[in-house]
């Protein structure tokens, strides 16, 4: 496929670099952030300042109210620059970090984009980890709503989850490499449509887009086959399909996942003819919805197979459902909030109606007091 993709922010403008340095020929796009250190850090031709007039290039420091403002601010700016890289593509990728002052005002930039763009819209955000300050996480749960309300699918990506080491910061390098790894294998898809041996079961766009709606994640796993040439393939295949599910950017459960698209990758000679069959029909079987999609894909390194799981329309998630819950709660502190000051305004003019009170009163018994000397 086709890629047009942005980074927003320092996460989203990291892991899109990748792709961009790697040189992908169906990838290009362009990096978005308020900080221009952060920016200048990265070699690319297509880098966007935003917030010039706004702040001083020193990112927003956690405050989405004023990325919000910024991004608003440059939105028409941002997408001239953007339409002017912007080739024929199949769709749209964003990534940033939800939980960033810059990334969590994603939702506007995606809303304008909708407005722009005709192909579909797909954001990857990364959720804030255990390891983030709450400042973050209350930044993510503001944002979320916005952000996925204006996409045609979101891919939430748990580094939590993902992790491989026992902690994340210090090494987002790791986790951005994986992050990587998982897209570049989607964005292989549907390259390689009517070539060689492959190409007849080859996945094409179509099914990658027909399988996408709403909340999506990527599972991947793959192994050396050439390191046990005595195995059952399609035995392997199933295993790497079991694993692929568990390894996915969001843990969700098999049976709320109501669409998917399996994908087989390897050579010729070691997913043999049967390919990605049995990948599919274990995934049929296990997951909730109906709608399985799939086919294969080559892999020039020999003997490596590897199976790609994309699974959408997913109902629920424990780790999204977190997030929800501190929206509602945020919500409601921001209801509470109003009735506090509500009810400190009414205080504050009841004692202005006390004070008035007890001027008046005062007034009464002074006039009082002056008649009653006057008797005496
Ligand atoms: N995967 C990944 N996550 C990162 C990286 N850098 C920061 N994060 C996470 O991203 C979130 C913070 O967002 P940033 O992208 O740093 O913020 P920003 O969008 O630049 O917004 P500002 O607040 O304006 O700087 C936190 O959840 C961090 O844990 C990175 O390189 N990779
Ligand atoms: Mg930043």
């Amino acid at each position: 496929m086709k890629v047009f993709l942005i980074g927003l922010g320092r996460a989203g403008c990291r892991i899109t670099h990748q792709f961009f340095e790697a040189g992908l020929h169906n990838v290009e796009g362009v990096l978005v952030d308020t900080d221009l250190a952060d920016l200048g850090h990265l070699k690319y031709r297509y880098r966007i300042p935003a917030g010039e007039a706004l702040i001083d290039g020193e990112g927003t420091q956690r405050d989405l109210s004023l990325g919000m403002e910024v991004i608003q601010a440059d939105r028409y700016g941002i997408i001239e620059k953007m339409t002017r890289v912007k080739g024929d593509a199949d769709c749209i990728f964003l990534i940033s970090a939800l939980g960033g002052g810059t990334g969590g005002a994603a939702g506007i930039l995606l809303e304008e984009m909708k407005k722009n763009f005709i192909e579909p819209l797909y954001y990857v955000g990364v959720l804030p980890c255990e390891e983030d300050l709450s400042v973050v996480t209350i930044n993510a749960a503001r944002a979320l709503k916005e952000t996925i309300r204006h996409c045609d699918a979101f891919f939430p990506i748990d580094m939590d989850h993902l992790k491989q080491s026992t902690r994340i910061k210090g090494n987002y390098r790791g986790i951005n490499r994986l992050i990587y790894t998982y897209f570049e294998r989607v964005f292989r898809i549907g390259e390689f449509s009517g070539r060689g041996d492959i190409g007849e079961n080859a996945v094409d766009f179509s099914d990658f887009a027909k399988t996408l709606k709403g909340l999506s994640v990527v599972g991947l796993k793959g192994q050396d086959l050439l390191l046990n040439p005595e195995i059952d393939k399609p035995e392997a295949v199933i295993d790497l399909t079991k694993a692929a599910s568990k390894m996915t950017t969001l843990q969700v459960e098999l049976g709320d996942v109501q669409s998917a698209l399996v994908t087989v990758l390897g050579d010729r000679d070691h997913i043999d003819f049967l390919g990605s069959i049995p990948a599919r029909l274990w995934v049929e079987k296990n997951i909730g919805g109906r709608e399985v999609r799939g086919g294969d894909m080559p892999l020039s390194r020999r003997g490596n197979v590897e199976v790609l799981l994309i699974f959408s329309g997913v109902k629920r998630s424990e780790e999204m459902a977190g997030l929800y819950k501190k929206v509602e709660l945020l919500g409601k502190a921001q209801q509470m909030d109003e009735t506090i000051t509500e009810v400190i305004d009414r205080i504050g003019g009841m004692r202005r109606t006390l004070n008035e009170l007890e001027r008046e009163m005062d007034e009464t018994y002074q006039k009082l007091k002056g008649k009653v000397e006057k008797k005496e």
